[in-house]
């Protein structure tokens, strides 16, 4: 298998990152590019042996690195983000071949937030406090140790995001990494290994396995010497990873799907309330945030969908290297598939299709869809679609707005599009919802805590709350008496 490939003029090694250096495997995987379906490369295809290899790096790398003093782990991190915006346009780039996302988006706001994923834990982890108090003359010493290494697993939908989003606190909190990303878009997890090392990382703190979790996972997560498991993805597979973690009783962090609803009351400044749904459509809806329910107050649902049809049918759908792109392809052919199994399968039990409803078509493409008539408890209503569809559902007054909001095994996020302050707080109180949004969408900020309530997932991140996780706190009580200078 060849080293490296270039990928839209960007050369990418292709093989693991263990310990320092690049080890290949025996086999590899096919790694597509959504926007044309033509082949990028081969991958090296871990398995367990790859999984053995990078834990026992991890391990053996993990003392050095847990002494490093905190101003020394924060500058190697400061200088991670340096060399993440010195290749910003080339992260950028490789990551919209490889998963389909728009170059627009990568450039200005994701790669950005990859840097700042690093500065902001680096410089949080030089405010961590060691809390001391005294309990009748005792010294109580509270500690934040690093926990030792940790297996981070990640999805294809915002790759490198949602990576360092785990891997910067991981790595400030004084702990070593194996990252394992997902198989459908592995290329800046590896671009992301050599500007690690370029920032002076020593070698085995950050390892990067690719491959197969079906082939590579359960040898990560049911490890012995691993500390920590944090998972980004899908229910079931969450499941699976649990099981296997449980073997050690390994923490876990998992952020999971949606199906988030997006409430419009009557008194929501409409058009704003349509643009928020249109965002929703981002990524061709693939974003664990989504909210794909829109709920709408019945006297002006003939309204709003008559504004939102005409917003939604106005963008632009297509390459997503093209900076006008709204909407692009949907990153492989299998959840194409899924998508479109899930809309006809609507369609049948008697849903219309307001807008879409089809693939486009050549290509991986899904036209945005909006579809109604759809019963509560439907599969289309309940179940993650993952892709450029929302369902529209009507209600009439507060409970029920907030029945139907809840009324999922879900609690990622929720959004209120409402005029009325005193409504938003009461409806906000109610919803259950890792993050609620109130005439906003997606504003995100890294001291906030980020996750989701029931099947969505367990912890949350962000702030303290990450280092919480990659740390285990140690309380020391120090009597006042015993001492041989007394
Ligand atoms: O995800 P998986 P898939 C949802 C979304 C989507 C569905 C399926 O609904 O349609 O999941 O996507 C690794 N042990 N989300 O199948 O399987 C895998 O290699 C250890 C929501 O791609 O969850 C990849 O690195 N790891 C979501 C990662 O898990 C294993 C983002 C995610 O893949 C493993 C993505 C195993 N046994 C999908 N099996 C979100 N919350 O944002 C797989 N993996």
């Amino acid at each position: 298998m060849p080293e490296r490939i270039t990928v839209a003029g960007v050369s990418v090694d292709t093989r693991h990152w263990i310990g320092g250096r690049r080890v290949a495997s025996d086999g590899t995987f096919a790694d597509y590019s959504p926007i044309d379906g033509s082949v990028l490369g081969e991958i090296a295809r871990g398995g367990p042996a790859e999984a053995e290899a990078a834990v026992a790096a991890a391990r053996e790398a993990f003392p050095a690195w847990a002494a490093t003093s905190r101003g020394a782990r924060a500058r190697i991190l400061h200088a991670i983000a340096d060399g993440v915006e010195k290749r910003l346009e080339e992260l950028a780039i490789v990551e919209t071949t490889d998963n389909g996302a728009l170059l627009r988006s990568h450039r200005r706001g994701v790669m950005p937030r990859v840097a700042h994923n690093f500065r902001f834990f680096a410089d949080w982890l030089l405010t961590l406090e060691h809390e001391d108090f005294d309990t009748r003359g005792h010294t109580n010493h509270v500690s934040w140790d690093p926990a030792g290494p940790c297996v981070l697993i990640t999805p294809w939908n915002a790759p490198l995001m949602l990576a360092t989003w785990k891997v910067a606190p991981a790595l400030a909190a004084g702990n070593t990494v194996v990252l394992k990303p997902a198989e459908w878009s592995p290329l800046t997890a590896s671009l992301l290994a050599d500007i690690a090392a370029e920032a002076g990382l020593p070698a085995g703190v950050l390892n990067v396995v690719q491959g197969y979790g079906s082939e590579i996972g359960d040898a990560l997560t049911s490890h012995p010497d691993v500390r920590r498991v944090s998972f980004t993805g899908s229910v079931p597979t969450a499941r699976r990873i649990a099981a296997s973690a449980a073997a050690n009783l390994t923490p876990l962090s998992l952020e999971l799907g949606g199906k988030s609803p997006l409430l419009v009351f009557a008194d929501a400044d409409l058009d704003l309330a349509v643009d928020l749904a249109v965002e929703q459509y981002d990524n061709a809806g693939q974003v664990c945030l989504a909210g794909t329910r829109l709920l709408v107050e019945e006297q002006v649902a003939e309204e709003f969908t008559r504004r939102f049809v005409e917003k939604a049918t106005a963008l632009r759908q297509g390459d997503p290297r093209d900076e006008s792109t709204d909407v692009g392809p949907t990153i492989h052919p299998r959840q194409l598939e899924k998508i479109d199994g899930f809309v006809q399968r609507a369609v049948a039990a008697g849903a219309r299709a307001v807008i879409g409803g089809h693939r486009k078509d050549d290509g991986q493409y899904y036209a945005p869809t909006l579809l109604t008539d759809v019963a509560q408890d439907s599969e289309i209503v309940q179940e993650e679609v993952f892709g450029p569809v929302l369902t529209l559902q009507t209600f009439t007054g507060e409970d029920e707005a907030v029945r139907l909001a809840n009324d999922t095994r879900f609690g990622l996020a929720a959004t209120v599009a409402t005029g009325d302050r005193e409504r938003a707080e009461r409806v906000s109180a109610r919803l259950v919802a890792g993050t609620v949004w109130v005439n906003c969408f997606f504003v995100r900020d890294l001291r906030a805590p980020f996750g989701g309530s029931r099947q969505s997932g367990v912890g949350r991140e962000g702030g303290t709350w990450s280092f919480d996780f990659y740390c285990d706190l140690k309380n020391t009580v120090t009597a006042p008496k015993g001492w041989n200078d007394h």
